[in-house]
Parts: C-alpha cells; sequence; structure tokens
C-alpha cells in the first residue's frame, strides 16, 4: 500500500511545484563529499539526547520496525524538484514516540555518516512524512541517495534529509548543521523560498 502525501503542499502554498524550482525527472545525486561505506554488522543508529530513553538499533533491528510507504516530493535547493517518489520507512514520530521525547526538548539534529549534519525545530520533524527511508521505489534505497537509510522531508528543501543517517539527537537548544552553518536556512520551507538566513 502506498500512501499518497504529494498533496501536502497545500498546507504551504499554492502550486505543487514551489517557486522558483524547475521539475526534473532524473534524480540527481547531491553530496557534498564521496559515497560511505555500509557494512550491516557494525551499523548502527542512535538516538540520544533529550529523551526518556536512548534508543539504538542494529541494522537487522531497524529493519524489523513497522514501515510504510509513501509517494513524496522532493525539492533540491539549488532549483531541481523531482515528483512522485516511493520512499518506505519508518516515520520520525514513530521513532520519538519510542525514546519519548522530553518536554524540554526544541530541536533535532541528524548525523550522516560522511559528517553531515542538518538541524531542524523539533515540531518539523513530528510529522509522518518525514520518513527515515530505507526503500526506494520498490528497491533497497541506492548507496549515492543515502542507503543504507536517508531522512526524507518533503515539506523542506532536501538538504534537510540526512542521507546515510546514524544519529538523531533531540537538543535542548537549537544548533546549527553543516549546511546551515554555511547560511541556509534552518527552516527551509520550499514555498516561501526559506533557502538562506
Ligand atoms: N549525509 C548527507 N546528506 C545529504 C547531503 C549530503 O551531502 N550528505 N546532501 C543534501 C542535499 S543538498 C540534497 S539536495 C539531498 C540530495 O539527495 P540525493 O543525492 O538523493 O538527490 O541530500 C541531502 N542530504
Ligand atoms: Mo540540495
Amino acid at each position: 500500500m502506498v500512501r499518497d502525501v504529494t498533496d501536502l503542499y497545500e498546507e504551504f502554498g499554492e502550486d505543487r511545484l514551489p517557486p522558483g524550482q524547475r521539475k526534473t525527472e532524473a534524480f540527481p545525486v547531491l553530496s557534498k563529499s564521496g559515497t560511505p561505506e555500509f557494512d550491516p554488522e557494525s551499523w548502527e543508529l542512535t538516538v540520544t539526547g533529550a529523551v526518556e530513553d536512548e534508543l539504538s538499533f542494529t541494522w537487522d533491528e531497524f529493519r524489523d520496525l513497522p514501515g510504510e510507504t509513501q509517494r513524496q516530493d522532493f525539492h533540491c535547493v539549488t532549483g531541481w524538484s523531482k515528483f512522485d517518489c516511493e520512499f518506505t520507512g519508518v516515520p520520525f514520530p514513530e521513532l520519538a514516540d519510542r525514546a519519548g521525547v522530553r518536554e524540554d526538548a526544541v530541536h533535532v539534529m541528524f548525523y550522516g555518516m560522511d559528517d553531515y549534519t542538518t538541524d531542524l525545530p523539533l515540531e518539523d520533524c513530528m510529522t509522518d512524512e518525514v520518513l527515515l527511508a530505507w526503500g526506494y521505489n520498490g528497491d533497497d534505497l541506492p548507496p549515492d541517495h543515502g542507503g543504507p537509510l536517508r531522512v526524507v522531508t518533503p515539506q523542506k528543501y532536501a538538504y534537510k534529509g540526512s542521507k546515510w543517517v546514524t544519529g538523531i539527537e533531540f537538543l535542548t537548544e537549537p544548533e546549527r548543521g553543516y549546511w546551515e552553518k554555511r547560511g541556509y536556512s534552518r527552516t527551509a520551507d520550499p514555498w516561501n523560498e526559506e533557502r538562506y538566513s
């Protein structure tokens, strides 16, 4: 079963294609550095910080979590948008609920295996469309696109979705991630063209 969430733009703007974006059929790869190696034996995802119970998952444990498939759009801040991507994975709130988010948590930092980081306000993450995705169009998520596991954020520019994610940290104060330190927006709403801060 595929849940179509491509209408979520209606919450944010008039048009499915955000202003200043071009639609592409390709799926370009955008990485700040190379594609890291994945070893299913040593891979670990940790959920830490302002939570009741810090969590860690092996690859097998993570794959046993209940997942879902969603049809989503993908908007890169450099100006391309790809419609109708089918991602399979675990909704962020499912993971947050398992850890038990503390009341003083306000922000989230995601960590990728390539030393990427990106941050979002907690409330922007607590929506089912933010997926920790291992599947793409019925297959495993390709390594260049963040496999084995990435975050996707269809309501934000795609730099908010860390590829090769292995860490999620709940923060009591906002902090800036890799692109956010370099001038990109902390909130990154494509319909409001929040590209830079
Ligand atoms: N770990 C990591 N995640 C990342 C990036 C990166 O360089 N490293 N690039 C970001 C940017 S700018 C975009 S547009 C998307 C690109 O995803 P894609 O390569 O699958 O198109 O991943 C985002 N997540
Ligand atoms: Mo991007």
